[in-house]
């Protein structure tokens, strides 16, 4: 949204207010204050008018101008009602040289998972990606995907869902014994060894969807089966995206708040590495983002791979 746009619109969320005091504040002419209030109506928000001016009533529930309306992060947001995935998206805008931007979408139609696996995004729910160019080698990024995991947990549980981590990508939801994917993250960057050039974070979170819709084998969950009622998904972006801004730029706190929301350590995992699987007992995570495991002929530190944990043994 344009920086006038955005200033109309905070004088008329503390409305009413009148045309002529707008254009008088914000000096433009009373015509440009009727366009911006008619483009915003068109973005879908509601706004009155009666002999005391302007006042907005409703903020649209989802889309670019809803989630940039309030969001303490400094994210450009396009929004795409379809798309084929929000990570290709932002692709593109990197190489086209974007920055500080978050494509989100209700509905992707070829998202993506790790090794290229399908990532399924009825509408309904957040599919989103964040580009953004910070200044770290390319052996640090890998705390990127930790920050969007702890973050995507955090708003999680605000939302009143117990999420917890899975090492290293995925956020759980934990029934009995059983564990169900609610959320998903794919970064992808380019760079030289010594410098990042562009990172994309993307974050896919089954919000407002039925997990008949997603596949089984994944054993999947989302917000609106955990919480019993639909999610806000404007605020919910919001507060993941806040999360997610605030630690990037504090990078050393990333894998602590990690361990606190972690329901791989001390478990018994079975991690499929490039080099062969290692099994063992997950002790720790190392910046930034390494899982040491204790194995039978020794310490591991594993940095890439697919992690499934295993039941104890039982006697
Ligand atoms: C991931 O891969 O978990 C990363 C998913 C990233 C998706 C986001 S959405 C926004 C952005 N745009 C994209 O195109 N991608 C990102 P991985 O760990 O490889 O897990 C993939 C596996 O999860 C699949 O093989 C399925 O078994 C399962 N799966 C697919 N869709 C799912 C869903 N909606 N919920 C839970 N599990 C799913």
């Amino acid at each position: 949204m344009n920086e006038t746009r955005h200033q109309v619109l905070d004088a008329l969320a503390d409305g009413p207010v009148s045309g002529p005091t707008i254009a008088a504040e914000l000096d433009i002419s009373r015509s440009a204050v009727w366009k911006h209030v008619e483009a915003l109506r068109e973005e879908g928000f509601e706004i009155q008018s009666d002999d005391a001016g302007y006042v907005l009533s409703s903020v649209p529930e989802f889309g670019a101008s809803a989630v940039e309306y309030g969001l303490d992060a400094p994210f450009a947001v396009e929004y795409h009602d379809s798309i084929p995935s929000t990570n290709a998206r932002a692709r593109d805008l990197a190489a086209e040289g974007a920055s500080e931007t978050v494509v989100l979408a209700d509905e992707q139609t070829g998202g993506r998972g790790r090794l290229d696996r399908e990532w399924h995004s009825p509408s309904g729910g957040v599919w989103l990606s964040v580009l953004f160019r910070p200044d770290v080698p390319m052996a640090h990024a890998p705390v990127f995907t930790l920050a969007a995991a702890v973050a995507v947990t955090r708003a999680a549980r605000e939302a009143g869902v117990d999420a917890g981590i899975k090492w290293p990508n995925d956020v759980l939801v934990r029934h009995g014994d059983a564990e169900r994917k609610l959320v998903g993250i794919l970064t992808e960057m380019e760079g030289e060894a010594d410098r990042v050039s562009w990172v994309v974070v993307g974050i896919g979170v089954n919000a407002n969807v039925d997990p008949a819709d997603l596949p089984d084998e994944a054993t999947p969950t989302s917000l609106s089966t955990e919480r019993g009622e639909p999610v806000d998904r404007r605020l919910f972006t919001q507060r993941l995206l806040e999360e997610f801004d605030a630690l990037r730029q504090d990078t050393g706190q990333v894998v602590e708040a990690w361990r606190e929301y972690a329901t791989t350590l001390g478990k018994q995992v079975r991690v499929e590495t490039p080099e062969g699987p290692v099994e063992g007992e997950a002790v720790d995570i190392q910046f930034p983002g390494a899982l040491v495991v204790e194995t039978e002929s020794g310490t591991e530190v594993v940095s890439a791979g697919d992690c499934e944990h295993l039941r104890p043994v039982t006697e």
